[in-house]
Formats: C-alpha cells, structure tokens, sequence
C-alpha cells in the first residue's frame, strides 16, 4: 500500500492553494517602497518639463534654494559633473537623467528637489525658473521621417535623422513568388495605440547611501533587481557588492516596472551627495506621463491568399514610434521585440517582416504593459488580419484559422519567422472554445437580429505566445545572457526556505512556488517560506517579465528540489541501512523496495543531513540551480467574443467571453484563473476605452484617470474559463508554460473582430482601438475606416 502523500492536501502540484502573500495585503500590512522609513531620510520631487520639445536657455535654482527645508536643488548641470546627466538604457541607446541641452517630451525630468517633506520639495520645483526656447514637436513616424524634420536626438553624435533601426526578418524572395502564386491579396493598414499599465502603484524608491562603510542600499519599485543593481553599479561607478537592490512588496508591475527611471538615478545621486536617506515617489500624473508605454505600431499588411482558403504568404511593414530614448528592455538580438513570433500558430510558407524604429517627442515606450516584448502586437496583428482575410473570401472565420492550423502531430513546428514551437494542439483549444460559444446557433441568432436592425457579432482570436526567455544562445539584455535560479535551504525540522532570483508583483510567487518544492520534496507548502527581491540574499535572476518566471525561475525551483531529493534519498540509504539502489521515492518519504513498509520521510532525512550523516557526506541540505532553458515555452489560447452593437450611439456590449488557455500543467489552477481574467479584463480596456495619446504639439492626453480610463468590476464583462486541453512543455521539468500575459495579449483582437463582424456589411475594414462609441459611431454613419 502506497504512504504517499496526497498532493492536493500538502498544496502541491495542481493544488488552487489560497494566496498566502493576500494574508499581509488584505490586512493593509504589505510593505511597498513608500512604506519605507529611514532615521534621517528626506523626499524628493522632480519638475517636470511643460513643452514635448524645446531647447533650454536657462534654469535659475535661487528661489528654490532659499525656501526653508529644502536641502539640494539638482540640475541636470550639475548631475553632468558626476557624469550623471546621461544614463544608459537597456537597448544600447542613453537617456537624459535631468535635461542639460534640450527637453525632449513633455514630462521629461528637468531638475529636482530634495527637503524636509514632499510639500516643501514640491513647492520648491515650482520656484525653479526654466527659460524654454520651443522647437517643432514630431508626434509619429510620418513626421519623424519627414524632409526637413527636426533631429530630436542630435545629442547623438553621427545621428542625422530620427530613425533608430531598421531591421528586416524572414524570406523576402519567398514572399515575393508566394504574391507572384495568389489568388486573392488581402490588406490591412493597422494601428495600435499606446497604451500605459498605470499600475496601482507608483514607481518610487528610497536611496540609502552610508558614507561609513560606503553601502549604496535602494529600496525600489523593480521587477529585475539584479538587473538594476547592474545598471546602478554601471552607471553610478560603485563597485557590486557594496550595492544591495531591495525590491519590497509591488503594488503591480505589468512591465512598467522594467526600465530604470530618472528618478531612481536621482535619489540615488542625491542619497550620496546628501549622507542622508533620500526617498522619491511618483505621483500618478508623473507615472502616466514619462514611465514604461507600450505599443504605439503601425502595420502595414498584405496577405496571399488562394482562393479555397490556404495562406500562401504574408508581408509586413511595421513602424515603431519609440519616444525620445531607445530604452526598451527587451532581448538585444530582436530590435523590434518578438513582433516576428506573428504566425506561429499558422502553417505559412513564407513570410517577410521589414520593421523601422523612430524617435519621437513622446516618453520612451514600447515594451511594457503585459506584452512579452511585443507579443501583444504580433497577436493583434496576425487575428485582425486572419480576420479580414477570412471576410475579403467570404469563408466562415473559424473554418478559415482551422483550414490552416499547424496540426497537433506536426509539432514541433518551425515557423517561417524561425521560431521553433515545440508543442501545442490549436484545433482542440478552438473545438472546445465554439463548443463552449454555441457557435452554429451564434451566426442563427446574428442573421435573426439583422432582420429586426440589430447588430450581433462574434470574434474569434487565437494566442500562442514565446514564454520563458532564455535561451541563452539567443536571448540576453545588455550581454548578461537569459537564465534564472533558485536556492533551497532544508532546515533540520523539515521546514524550508526558497530564495529566487525571479520578483512577483502580484503574481503570487509566494504561494506557488513553494508548491513546486511541495510537488518535488513532499514537504508541506506551509512550511516553505519563499523569498525574492533582495539581492543580498536572492541568487542572481533576470527578473519578472514576458511571463518569464514560471518557464525559467519555476524550472530552476523543481532542479535545485531534485538536487536535494538526490541529497536525501544518500541520507535515507544511510537511515534504512540499504543500498542506494534499493530505495525507492513517493511523495514525502522513501521506502525499501523489497519492504514499502520500511521507510523515512523527507523531514527524517533532513534532521539526519545535520545529525546523522554518513561518513564522509558533507553536512546539511541545502543547494542552488541555475536553469537555462533549451527552448521557450508555448501557450496556446482561443478567446472567442460575442457581442451587440447599438446602430444609434456606437456602443457595444460584450454578451459573452469564453476562454480556452492551454498552458501546459498549472501549478495553480486558481491563481492561474486569476491571471487569465486581469489579463481580459485588460484587453477590453484596451479595445473598448483606454486612451492615452499626444496631441499636435505632444501634449499626453490621458495623464489624469478623467481621461484615461481603469475599468472597475461595473464596466468588466464575465468570462467563462475553460482549461479542458493541456500540453505539457517537452522541456520544462514539470510541464509547466507561462501564462501571466496571455489574455491581455490574445484578448483585444477579439473584441475588436466581435465588433468588426458586427458592423460587417458596412464595408468598413478597420477601426483603431479604442474602439470608443463616437469612432464605431462614424464607421457606421459614414462607411469609411477610423483611426
Ligand atoms: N502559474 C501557474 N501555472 C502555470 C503558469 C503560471 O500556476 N502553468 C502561476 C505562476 O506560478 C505565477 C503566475 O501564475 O504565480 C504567473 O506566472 P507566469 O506566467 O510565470 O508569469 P510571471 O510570474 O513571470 O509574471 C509576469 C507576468 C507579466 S510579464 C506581466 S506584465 C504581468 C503578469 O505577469 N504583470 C502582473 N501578471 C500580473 N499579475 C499581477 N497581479 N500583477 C502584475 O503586475
Ligand atoms: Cu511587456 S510587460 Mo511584462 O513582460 O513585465
């Protein structure tokens, strides 16, 4: 008779263990930067620059310096002494920490205040007197690449124009024959709006710089505080290991917590000018105006098509607006992120992707906002395209996707951007979604409606998505190349303590990952303490983002878990007085193979690692592991949307989500629910209201939540979740994919073709998100495309 443990009860594997990290939240006992409070510590605020684009003539600091309490006034002069007016960004580009020559978006850091109190710093930055000279502002690609546009990086030795890259993937000469073969070329031009994360909270840090034995610490708002210590150590010449990143609790990321800030640099600057603590939050205007943007692509889209339905090829152009700096954190290899995994899901001959990047007069942006490096984009574009190439042949659009699926027994997949897929079954996951839709009955329904004026619509949108970067042949940031780690200290007791270099901020690693040690070890995940963030003690990690710490860090949990198993099955041996050879694991305890009575526990083993050894064997349990996946890892997703159009005011109301997430083995199924519905709930802000943009002369409309909209649980639809297909990871150790930014990326493209479908017989071929009432308003009043 088996002794193992039951898996469910000890909160291992598949187990919906309840948050343990919600016990300090919900009782308003996390502890985030701004909770920080340090003997001595003053506040910083940062003034802001009015104008997107102007040449500075002059900053007078005087009337700040004489207000009582305010204990520096930092100009971007005198940062250059420290040669601290520039930094450099994660994409091998630099960005100004406070503005020397020029102001190149509105909100860029001009100077900054440290006092006594945030009111007397703020009052301060407004008694700086700046002189601005203004400058023609560009707002897009068309102007960046205009004649005669104004260069905005001409701080830039060698730089000429406004142009950052152009880059080019795939088979050009293929495409051109697959185009040369068509029956039918279907086009799209596409735009895809920035958008911000605005997570809850502000990014803020507080610098603590001790002269006496010359320790740099920073309590700080980052998902990567490896990284960061990195950057800090390059930027601000201090030698590593007198640098220690803390990243406490995070009131949400979503990739808007990636870059390094102006003001993180210049609490730090200030902590080590001043010997004192130095403590910076943002506030909300400051975090939606100049942090972490996302998107802002245009596409430019032309696909071969034969006429019974079969892709023969695909074009793209893409256009990246950047902002003023190239500071995306993104793989250096791929300048325009991941925007080439488009079409893995689609069995496609040939394709060719040519992408330019451009500066703007806008904040730096591109990869943040739940988009693993421009996943979001790649998603987007490739569902709205199967979408109306589906309507331009007048096919049904779920027979169109099926006729030219990868099928489940062609995996692994070579895509003809170069990507390898090694798993996935896309036929099932749509099977299970239009089952789940009453899809025969939706397009019964949407004909009967038509006759009575109304407007129904169904759109359907597949994800597959490239988790888990590395692999550290082709992935790296900065030369440091892409792998994670996790560190396992057994105590005598059988109690654990977990350290990952990985950082949740608000993905509850807390709780899951002490179920993967669970899973492995048998130890209870109530006796697993799980610690991340910190890099005095953490092992070295790459950092939360593109869904990365499931696939990466989660797998180096179950290798440094076996590594201790291995450990205590030689401790087991020595216990039951056998040979290796003849123990036998199950969940918790090995056993005599010869006689399963005769057995110990994995907390017996762990008392023996300190106490009763074997001759020779080293003392204690504990080991790290560094793992560097062979491959990424492959979700797969169908969302499929129904919803009712109102022909008199443009509004639209989602009738019915359903969502079909292979992920793989989830580790917990509930937390995992609760990604996939953030993530939806995402994309329908995106699609339905979020707005954030620049006006004429790069004003940010939408930096104020009058403008740019949070959708509360009022406005959210429901969302029916379905998890019936799972295709474990080939090469992950327990089978696990990520998951944690497959909604948002896969979500808006079916909403927007729910609606698309609904106002189908209109002609109109696009509308850009947000898809607000007054621009379906205008496509339907007046038959044309909206952006
Ligand atoms: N999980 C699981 N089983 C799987 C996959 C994941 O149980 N097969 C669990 C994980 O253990 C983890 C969570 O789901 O607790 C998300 O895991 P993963 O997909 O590995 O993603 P990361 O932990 O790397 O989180 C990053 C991802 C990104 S890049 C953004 S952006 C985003 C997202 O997570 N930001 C978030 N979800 C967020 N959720 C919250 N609450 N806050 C954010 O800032
Ligand atoms: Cu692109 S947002 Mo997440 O990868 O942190």
């Amino acid at each position: 008779m088996s002794q193992a443990l039951d898996e469910n009860k000890i909160g291992g594997l598949g187990a919906s263990r309840k948050r343990v990290e919600d016990n300090r939240f919900i009782r308003g006992r996390g502890n985030y930067t701004d909770d920080i409070v340090l003997p001595g510590m003053l506040h910083l605020e940062i003034l802001r620059s009015p104008l997107a684009h102007a040449r500075i003539k002059s900053i007078d600091t005087s009337r700040a310096w004489a207000i009582p309490g305010v204990r520096l006034v930092l100009t971007g002069e005198m940062a250059a002494t420290r040669n601290l007016a520039w930094m450099p960004t994660l994409s091998y580009d630099t960005q100004a920490v406070l503005a020397t020559d020029k102001v190149r978006f509105q909100g860029q850091e001009v100077a900054c205040v440290v006092a006594d109190d945030p009111y007397i710093a703020k009052d301060a930055c407004e008694a700086i007197d700046v002189e601005y000279e203004p400058l023609p502002v560009i707002v897009n690609p068309l102007q960046a690449v205009a004649e005669g546009a104004p260069v905005i990086r001409d701080d830039k030795a060698g730089q000429t124009g406004n142009v950052i890259y152009d880059w080019e993937v795939g088979d050009k000469a293929g495409t051109d024959r697959a185009f040369e073969r068509a029956d039918r070329i279907s086009k799209l031009r596409l735009h895809y709006p920035r958008s911000h994360p605005s997570p809850i909270e502000c990014c803020g840090a507080v610098a603590d710089f001790d002269r006496a034995t010359s320790k740099l610490t920073v309590y700080m708002t980052t998902q990567a505080p490896h990284i960061i210590r990195a950057a800090v150590s390059m930027v601000a010449e201090l030698p590593e290991h007198l640098i220690r990143i803390i990243s406490p609790d995070i009131g949400g990321g979503f990739g808007n917590k990636v870059p390094v800030y102006p003001g993180y640099v210049c609490a730090i600057l200030c902590s080590i000018l001043l010997e004192r603590p130095v403590k910076w939050i943002e506030d909300k205007t400051g975090n939606l105006i100049s942090t972490g943007f996302a998107r802002d692509m245009y596409l430019d889209s032309e696909m071969a098509l034969r006429e019974d339905g079969k892709i023969l090829g695909v074009r793209i152009h893409a256009d990246a607006d950047h902002g003023a700096f190239f500071a995306d954190a993104q793989p250096s290899k791929f300048k325009i992120g991941l925007l080439h995994s488009a079409f893995a899901c689609y069995d496609i001959p040939a394709a060719h992707l040519t992408a330019r990047g451009t500066y703007s007069n806008k904040a730096p942006g591109g990869v943040a906002y739940r988009c693993s490096f421009r996943v979001t984009e790649a998603m987007f574009f490739q569902e709205r395209m199967v979408h109306q190439a589906a309507a331009d042949l007048g096919m049904d659009q779920a027979e169109f996707r099926r006729l030219n699926f990868v099928k489940a027994d062609a995996f692994p997949h070579r895509t003809p951007f170069g990507f390898l897929v090694d798993s996935g079954q896309p036929e099932a996951c749509l099977d299970v979604g239009l089952k789940a839709v009453g899809y025969e009955d939706f397009l019964r329904q949407k004909e009967e409606a038509r006759s009575h004026g109304r407007l129904l619509g169904i759109g359907i949108s597949t994800m597959t998505e490239p988790l888990g970067a590395g692999n550290s042949r082709e992935y790296d940031i900065l030369g440091i190349k892409m792998f994670d780690s996790a560190e396992l200290r057994v105590h005598m007791t059988g109690k654990a303590l977990l350290r990952v270099g990985a950082k949740s901020q608000g993905q509850g690693h807390e709780t899951t990952w002490a179920q993967i040690v669970s899973h492995e070890l048998g130890i209870p995940a109530d006796d697993v303490t799980v610690e991340e963030g910190d890099t005095d003690t953490a092992p070295f990690g790459m950092g939360t983002y593109a869904s990365r710490s499931t696939p990466v860090a989660g797998a180096a949990i179950s290798m440094v878990s076996r590594k201790i198993r291995a450990k205590a099955r030689k401790l087991a041996a020595h216990l039951l007085e056998v040979s290796e050879e003849d123990v036998e694991w199950e969940l918790g305890r090995f056993f005599v193979r010869s006689a399963p009575g005769r057995g110990v526990t994995i907390q017996e083993c762990a008392m023996a690692a300190y106490g009763n050894m074997p001759d020779g064997m080293e003392p204690g349990l504990e080991n790290n592991a560094y793992y560097d996946p062979p491959n990424l890892t492959w979700p797969f997703a169908v969302y499929i949307a129904t919803v009712e159009v109102d022909p008199e005011t443009g509004v639209w109301d989602v009738l019915n989500l359903v969502a079909v997430d292979d992920c793989g083995v989830r580790i917990n199924p509930m937390i995992v629910e609760g990604q996939i519905m953030g993530g939806l709930t995402e994309a329908y802000a995106m699609s339905n209201m979020q707005f954030i943009t620049f006006d004429a002369e790069g004003n940010c409309v939408g930096s104020n939540y009058l403008d740019y909209l949070l959708p509360t649980a009022w406005e959210t639809p429901g969302f029916e979740l379905h998890s019936e297909v799972v295709t474990p990871s080939p090469h992950h150790p327990i089978g696990a994919k990520g998951v944690g930014e497959c909604a948002a990326v896969g979500g808006p493209a079916a909403f927007v073709n729910a609606v698309m479908d609904a106002i189908g017989d209109t002609g109109v071929r696009n509308i850009d998100m947000p898809l607000l009432p007054d621009r379906v308003w205008e496509a339907l009043r007046y038959r044309h495309d909206v952006s």
